[in-house]
């Protein structure tokens, strides 16, 4: 690949000219990402598609406001285009209001909080150390700083969430809203226990879904819908659409929602990335969508289970979703998450570093690794290629002091990722 070839054809034309050095950054990593095998869960490769709206003329529309109701004149295709993605989104979702103005996923919960607590009321949220995010209510995030927070983790002994627990601490804390959702659980959550909880204890439900929204749209994990007062998503992870978020919620809380997300938080609407969240959903609603979510969860249970035949300890056994987390210590004592995915990255092996329950190393150094599918299914690899993924990840580890069996392994990952070319103008 050259790096003509490599370039956006909707952009690189001009840009070529404008700043090629620019264009050269994003052609090296470009041929980073095609010869890579990119196994960050919460990372995909958008369609051409949604690229080549997001980098459209929309980017240069104002439009504070809502549809209908804008503070800026000359939006009436912006209202088009933003009315579209709420219709396309209520209909893959089924929930009954929808904002898909927040910027990203924190924003998203920031403003929930913003329209539903007061400074100080009490969250229930999972410890981002056992598999929760920073706006659950992390000490370093605006969450734990304004809120009076009571956490949750998973059971020493299954490292799953343990519903009679969650309960327990409920009654407990009393908390206004309890958060169920994740970044690094690799389980499935039973949204209706999380219901009946919030109801013992009158609080409300918030479901950050944003890891596992495409597996829900696309049939492959129970639907938080039905049970959440409000749902909040990115659209980039397993949703395969541009960075972004949205927020749903019962239509009681409709206003509350928006108002907390404009004039509350934020100002203008990124309307190219709505599109893009557009163009994402028609494409989600597609036969096809449900096939490749399938295929992210077997790929999973595949990889997780050659990586288990290469003694590799898994939290909670495995997998039933498109994550699963390395406990290293169950092989290697004294290799790092840290050290391990810098070995992993010198084979052309992307993954992250992440704590595990009940970790004794520190969130920058960790004991785990979290591993993820939906990029490498995306490019259309199966369970076959699973084995070999799982196997290159164990020769690597074994190997990690002799470079040039690395260099071997990453050729071979070269070899793997050209049969599997990443977009089509590519080829
Ligand atoms: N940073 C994301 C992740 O990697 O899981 C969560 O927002």
């Amino acid at each position: 690949m050259n790096t003509s070839e490599s370039r956006n054809p909707s952009i690189a034309s001009k840009l070529g000219e404008v700043d090629p050095q620019i264009v050269e950054i994003t052609a090296k990593d470009l041929k980073r990402q095609q010869d890579s095998l990119m196994l960050i869960p919460s990372e995909n490769y958008a369609s051409r598609a949604v690229m080549e709206i997001q980098s459209s003329i929309l980017a240069n529309k104002y439009a504070e406001g809502y549809p209908g109701e804008r503070y800026y004149n000359g939006c009436q295709f912006m209202d088009e285009v933003e009315s579209l993605a709420i219709e396309r989104a209520k209909a893959l979702f089924g929930a009954e209001h929808i904002n898909v103005q927040p910027h990203a996923g924190s924003q998203a919960n920031m403003a929930v909080y913003h329209a539903l607590l007061e400074p100080g009321d009490t969250i229930l949220g999972m410890s981002l150390s056992q598999g929760g995010h920073l706006t659950h209510g992390a000490g370093v995030n605006f969450s734990g700083n304004y809120y009076n927070i009571a956490m949750y983790g998973v059971d020493a002994e299954t490292e799953r969430i343990d519903m009679e627990e969650i309960a327990r601490l409920a009654a407990q804390h009393r908390p206004k809203l309890i958060v169920v959702g994740a970044t690094a659980y690799p389980r499935q959550f039973d949204f209706a226990a999380w219901r009946h909880v919030a109801d013992s204890v009158g609080a409300y439900l918030l479901a950050d879904i944003a890891h596992i929204a495409g597996l829900i749209a696309g049939g492959a994990h129970p639907d938080p819908v039905p049970y959440g007062d409000v749902i909040t998503t990115t659209t980039h992870k397993t949703l395969r659409g541009p960075r972004g978020a949205m927020i749903m919620c019962k239509a009681e809380y409709a206003d509350k929602i928006d108002r907390a997300v404009f004039p509350g938080l934020q100002g203008g609407p990124f309307l190219h990335t709505i599109a893009a969240r557009a163009v994402a959903f028609k494409e989600a609603s597609a036969p096809a969508f449900k096939t490749y979510q399938a295929q992210i969860v077997k790929n999973a249970k595949a990889l997780a289970a050659r990586l288990i035949e290469n003694d590799f300890r898994l939290v909670s056994g495995g997998t039933d979703n498109h994550l699963m987390l390395i406990d290293l210590t169950s092989k290697y004592e004294k290799l790092s998450g840290r050290q391990a995915a810098d070995h992993l990255e010198d084979a052309g092996i992307i993954v992250n570093k992440n704590t595990i329950p009940f970790d004794k190393r520190k969130p920058r150094t960790t004991s785990g690794l979290r591993l993820g599918t939906p990029m490498i299914t995306t490019r259309g690899m199966k369970e076959d290629e699973m084995v070999l993924v799982a196997d290159f990840i164990a020769e690597t580890l074994e190997n990690r002091q002799k470079a040039s069996i690395k260099r071997q392994i990453r050729g071979k990952v070269k070899e793997l990722c050209a049969q599997f070319p990443i977009y089509e103008y590519l080829q």
